[in-house]
Parts: C-alpha cells; sequence; structure tokens
C-alpha cells in the first residue's frame, strides 16, 4: 500500500511538473518582468475575491459588535451600528400571510392588522446598544425585593381563553419559570419602575436605559436581515425560536390551546423557556422572536402611512413574538400594543441605552 502511495505521489508531482513546463511555453513570449507583473496581478484579483465577497446570514455566520454590562444585575448590552434598513412587511410577505389557511392565522393576525405593518419604507437608525436577552425573573426579582413591588394581576389561561386573574403575577404568571427565564406579566408601566429603579445606580449624567423605540426594536431584531424571521426559512421555526408548537399543545391549558394554531414541529418548550435557548440573530441577540414579546418605548399602533408616532399613549406597543403565539405572527414586522396597564403571561421587555 505504501508503494502504491509513494507511485501515486510521484506520478502527481510529474503531472504538475509537465503543466507548469506547458503554461511556461504558452507564456513563452512574454518576458520575466511580464510574467512577474501577471503573477502579481493574479495574486491581486485573488485577493479582492477571498476578502471582498458579500457576507450573508446562512444560520451559522454572525456579525461580532462590541458589547458591555455596566453593573452586576445589569443586562450585557449590544453596540448596534448606525444604518438604514426597510421596516415593515413587504407587499410578498403580505401575499403570502394571505394566501395562508386562515387556520394558521389565528385570532391574533387577520387582513386589517397585518396592513398597519405597510408600506414597507426606510428608516434610518442612529447608533445604538440594546440588551443581549429580556430581563429575566432574576433581575426582575432583584428589583421586586430592593422596591417591594409586588404587581398582583395578570392575563393568564383559562378555560375561556386569557383572562384576568387576580393572584397572578411576574412571580407566579400561572406556569413555572426558572430563574432564567424572561420576566412575564409586567406592564408597560412596571417596566417604566424597573428602569427608572435601574437608572438610579447611576450618576444623573449617565445614559438612561429605557426601552427601545418601534424601528430601533425591528432594526435590532432584523439585524440585517429582509426575511420575516431572520432564520429564512419559515418551516425551520423551531430551530430558532419558542413560539406556539407541538410542546404547546402538550400541557394541558384548560382547552385554550386546543384550537390554537401551532407549528407542526417541536421546539422543546411548552410555555418559556431560559433566554439564549436558541441561536442568536446575525447580531448575537437573543430571543428577539419567540419566548416573550416585548414592551417598546412608543405611544399605541398606528398605520405606518400616517406615522409612527401616536398620542394614545394609555396604549402601548408590543413587539417580537411570544411563546404561544401561531407561526404567522413569528415575525420581525408583526406589531401589536395593549394597554400600558396590561400584564400578560407571554409579555416582556428588554432594555436599550443611547452611546456616543
Ligand atoms: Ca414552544
Amino acid at each position: 500500500m505504501r508503494d502504491k502511495n509513494l507511485n501515486s505521489d510521484w506520478y502527481w508531482k510529474m503531472k504538475m511538473f509537465n503543466k507548469v513546463i506547458w503554461v511556461n511555453s504558452l507564456l513563452a513570449f512574454l518576458t520575466i518582468e511580464e510574467k512577474m507583473r501577471l503573477i502579481i496581478a493574479l495574486l491581486f484579483t485573488f485577493l479582492i475575491c477571498v476578502f471582498a465577497s458579500p457576507r450573508s446570514w446562512a444560520g451559522d455566520q454572525r456579525t461580532e459588535l462590541k458589547q458591555f454590562k455596566e453593573c452586576d444585575v445589569c443586562s450585557e448590552m449590544v453596540v448596534l451600528p448606525s444604518g438604514v434598513f426597510w421596516m415593515g412587511a413587504s407587499e410578498d410577505d403580505v401575499r403570502l400571510i394571505e394566501k395562508a389557511d386562515s387556520s394558521l392565522l389565528g385570532n391574533l393576525l387577520n387582513r386589517s392588522t397585518i396592513s398597519r405593518e405597510t408600506p414597507r419604507h426606510q428608516v434610518k437608525v442612529k447608533s445604538f446598544a440594546i440588551a443581549k436577552y429580556p430581563i429575566t425573573v432574576e433581575q426582575f426579582s432583584i428589583f421586586a425585593r430592593e422596591t417591594k413591588f409586588e404587581g398582583k394581576g395578570c392575563n393568564a389561561l383559562h378555560p375561556n381563553g386569557q383572562n384576568r386573574d387576580d393572584e397572578a403575577d411576574w412571580h407566579n404568571p400561572w406556569f413555572k419559570q426558572s430563574n432564567n427565564e424572561p420576566v412575564v406579566c409586567v406592564s408597560w408601566n412596571d417596566a417604566q419602575k424597573y428602569i427608572l429603579w435601574l437608572n438610579s445606580k447611576f450618576p444623573e449624567s449617565h445614559a438612561k436605559y429605557r426601552l427601545p423605540t418601534e424601528a430601533e426594536w425591528e432594526y435590532a431584531a432584523r439585524a440585517g436581515t429582509t426575511t420575516p424571521a431572520y432564520w429564512g426559512d419559515a418551516s425551520q421555526q423551531c430551530k430558532f425560536a419558542n413560539a406556539g408548537d407541538r410542546a404547546t399543545k402538550s400541557v394541558d391549558f384548560s382547552g385554550y390551546n386546543t384550537n390554537a394554531s401551532i407549528a407542526d414541529c417541536d421546539d422543546g418548550f411548552a410555555t418559556t423557556s431560559p433566554v439564549g435557548a436558541f441561536p442568536p440573530n446575525p447580531w448575537g441577540l437573543y430571543d428577539m422572536l419567540g419566548n416573550a414579546k416585548q414592551w417598546i418605548n412608543e405611544c399605541g399602533l398606528t398605520n405606518y402611512t400616517s406615522g409612527h408616532l401616536s398620542t394614545n399613549c394609555a396604549r402601548r406597543t408590543e413587539r417580537g413574538a411570544a411563546w404561544s403565539m401561531v407561526p404567522s405572527s413569528v415575525r420581525a414586522a408583526s406589531r401589536f400594543d395593549a394597554p400600558a396597564t396590561l400584564r400578560s403571561m407571554g409579555l416582556g421587555f428588554r432594555l436599550a441605552i443611547d452611546v456616543n
């Protein structure tokens, strides 16, 4: 075997030598100086092709961005670059959703709700930092302990659907949670109390932690992608996000989910999952879609044609997708709103902060 390999090695060496002789005879009319120039030009072209080839998200390519964490209870923050992106659902997205079987739309999405995601339009976003993960039960419990926060009453699952349960709260949102799962059953007003408490730990001159704006949130969730969800192929949802799936149906929800639409796969979690349990998006942000929806700084929704800001501040915008949501809602463009006082078992928040 060894001799055979040796012979084979010599065979290839002789073949390469013959090729060199052949190429050399083709270039015989060139001077040595011209041959050197040709080699340098070919080398230069090769280097340009290697380093200037476009990079696209293929599920395992990530842009490394600067990160920081300012205190023990603070979130890890990722600094996003400034940029321009297309915000909202494209006409293709709308057509796909409209064509979907009506059973997939559930009661959370219909033609009137998707119309508020259009028209898709370009938005410029300044550089800012956004939390790598949503605020967790553990983070919120430190705030609750220090400020004696209670916050009882949350929309929980009951036989007739999601109704207010006066006993449910962030500590006991009807289902069991570990410390590393996103806090839910917190209203927009509760999130503001948390933010006030966190900012009180820093000097007055320090930049203020806050909720992201709607444009900042979608810019972060898309992370340079233009598909409905950053992973592209909708059939891959269970690999990338914790949303309504077979696992959701596996739990007794007192009938609530019996008729709810789900992804036909198993993501492994019936309710909330630990933050970071699924792959991050291309900018290293976890749980942007799935697990818990997130409160946005802005007032209630308006149509994009009438501007982003609403004066209806009794309601506040929510983005993302909750663990119980139908597949057609697990998209970066999905928009929702709710009373600022609402506490829901699928709704939490993550922080943002200005950077210089
Ligand atoms: Ca799930």
